[in-house]
């Protein structure tokens, strides 16, 4: 049991330990104990013995639903300290997880309580002498592994509809945020789960994670994070037991705004596309296409806005932007802007750190791009912006599909017609026309192409978490 938390038991050992730091400052905050393979091991056995005594087919809909609703109402209840917490986790600012995170991390939770016990298979027509019907059975034993960007609203598009459907969960937090996942454990032991139904272990991806997705007896694995890491997941997963693979990975989305739109609606949609969770986060529109007839008055509006964004501590009530989540991605940002500088690019607004202390980037528009360079690529997760002038409708598409992810996208004009014209071309899990970053627990969300196989939210995640069995019994055909 050495180093491992699992929540049901509420146990924590303190060595070995990893380090999460102060993001603010660059100091470290307090340590977590660090998982190994091992612990993974124990955690798969403890979610397997809940499976089958106390969880799985033992409890019905109805009391999966009232541990789910019970689990919202703790978190209402802690909605401060959870935002607290998230804002010391990874840099962003109090008022957003408040106002955005916490919110749609509870909302996911009642959603999915409204599901737990209305799982139903069908019944199937085949002859007369047969009784053919099918179940939506819960799979088993399923590990979760989620990222830094936003560490609970990840947890609870996890274990929302893993526990509604009746799995036991062995999950791994980024390594960079475990303080909100940490918490969470008490709230779901308070809310009446039983023991071993759900199982966080803290530690690295490299051993922990690598592990969850190699494991023999855990028979589905869910991944957000990068496309290279989705691809070791997968490659695991095929390697050991074949489990099966649901991937949320990056983009690099397109933000089209045509001449024909509401331009300073269009501009607010923008700053929010770029910078929001400074702009850690993969439907990030960090793509701007700009039609020519209002592209010079868009940047310059643009770069107004983006330039009065203050940036600065987490909990102050007037910064819109924290500092980035690590140093890792700090150098990884600031290497992005050296190589758009490099390869030619103008920088438009910011392109530097802000301050001497802590991750902090100044809010970065970029022009004078080529489709080649990798500002225009590259998924830079961070407050980076290009903006591309566009000439019609063909032109905009053919630039926009031009990626290898196809997270999502945005189209900006009042004619409908052309607005739903473009949205239907455009290869992308989710568009917004005349908006950004809408996130519903309702509406299915995921990625084309490298961004992602699956779909999270909505009644199509139950799909992720349940098996389906076909039963067909004689009611009298002979042999
Ligand atoms: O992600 P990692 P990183 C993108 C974004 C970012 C880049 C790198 O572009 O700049 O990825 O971020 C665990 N087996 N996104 O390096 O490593 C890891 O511990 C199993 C987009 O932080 O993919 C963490 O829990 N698991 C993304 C999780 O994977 C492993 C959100 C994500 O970390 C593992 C985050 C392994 N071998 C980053 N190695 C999004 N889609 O929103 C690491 N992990």
């Amino acid at each position: 049991m050495n180093s491992t938390l699992l929540s049901t038991k509420a146990k924590v050992c303190s060595v070995p330990a990893c380090i999460s730091t102060l993001i603010a400052t660059g100091k470290i905050t307090t340590k977590v104990a660090e998982a190994t393979s091992k612990d993974v091991d124990i955690a798969v056995d403890a979610a397997q013995k809940a499976f089958d005594t106390t969880w799985g087919l033992n409890v019905g809909g109805a009391g999966r639903a009232k541990m789910l609703g019970k689990l919202a109402q703790l978190m209402e209840e802690h909605q401060q300290e959870l935002s607290a917490l998230e804002s010391l986790n990874n840099g962003k600012t109090f008022s957003w997880a408040m106002n955005a995170d916490i919110p749609i991390a509870i909302e996911t939770i009642r959603y999915y309580a409204g599901w737990a016990d209305k799982i139903h298979g069908q019944v199937q027509e085949t002859d007369e002498k047969k009784l053919t019907y099918s179940r939506h059975e819960p799979i088993g034993v399923v590990g979760q592994i989620i990222p830094w960007n936003f560490p609970l609203v990840m947890m609870t598009w996890k274990i929302g509809p893993a526990l509604a459907t009746g799995n036991c969960i062995v999950m791994k937090p980024s390594e960079f945020t475990p303080l909100t996942a940490l918490r969470m454990c008490e709230l779901i032991q308070e809310a009446g789960f039983p023991p071993g139904v759900f199982n966080l272990l803290t530690g690295y991806g490299s051993t922990v994670g690598a592990a969850i997705a190699s494991h023999m007896k855990i028979e589905k694995i869910a991944f957000t994070g990068s496309t290279l890491v989705g691809r070791k997941v997968m490659e695991a997963a095929a390697k050991s037991n074949l489990k099966n693979v649901t991937l949320e990975l990056g983009g690099k989305n397109a933000n089209i705004i045509c001449n024909d739109a509401d331009l300073d609606q269009a501009v607010s949609w923008a700053v929010h596309g770029s910078y929001w969770n400074h702009g850690q986060a993969c439907t990030a529109g960090s793509r701007i296409f700009v039609q020519s007839g209002i592209y010079d008055e868009f940047l310059a509006k643009f770069t107004e806005k983006s330039r009065a964004l203050k940036v600065g501590d987490p909990f102050s009530p007037d910064s819109y932007q924290g500092p980035q989540v690590s140093k890792n991605q700090f150098d990884r940002i600031m290497g992005f802007i050296q190589s758009g500088k490099d390869q030619g690019a103008t920088v438009v607004l910011g392109g530097d750190r802000n301050g001497t202390e802590g991750y902090f980037i100044n809010p970065t528009i970029f022009t004078d791009t080529t489709p080649d360079m990798k500002i225009v690529q590259e998924e830079i997760f961070g407050p980076v912006g290009v903006v591309i002038k566009f000439e019609d409708e063909e032109d905009v598409v053919q630039q926009a599909n031009d990626s290898v992810f196809g997270l999502a996208a945005a189209v900006f004009s009042q004619n409908i017609t052309r607005a739903l014209t473009i949205a239907h071309r455009l290869k992308a899990g989710t568009v917004w026309v005349n908006c950004v970053n809408q996130i519903h627990p309702n509406v299915p969300f995921g990625g084309f192409k490298q961004s992602g196989i699956g779909r999270e939210l909505g009644e199509y995640a139950l799909a992720n978490y349940t098996a389906v069995k076909a039963v067909q019994v004689n009611l009298g055909y002979v042999m």
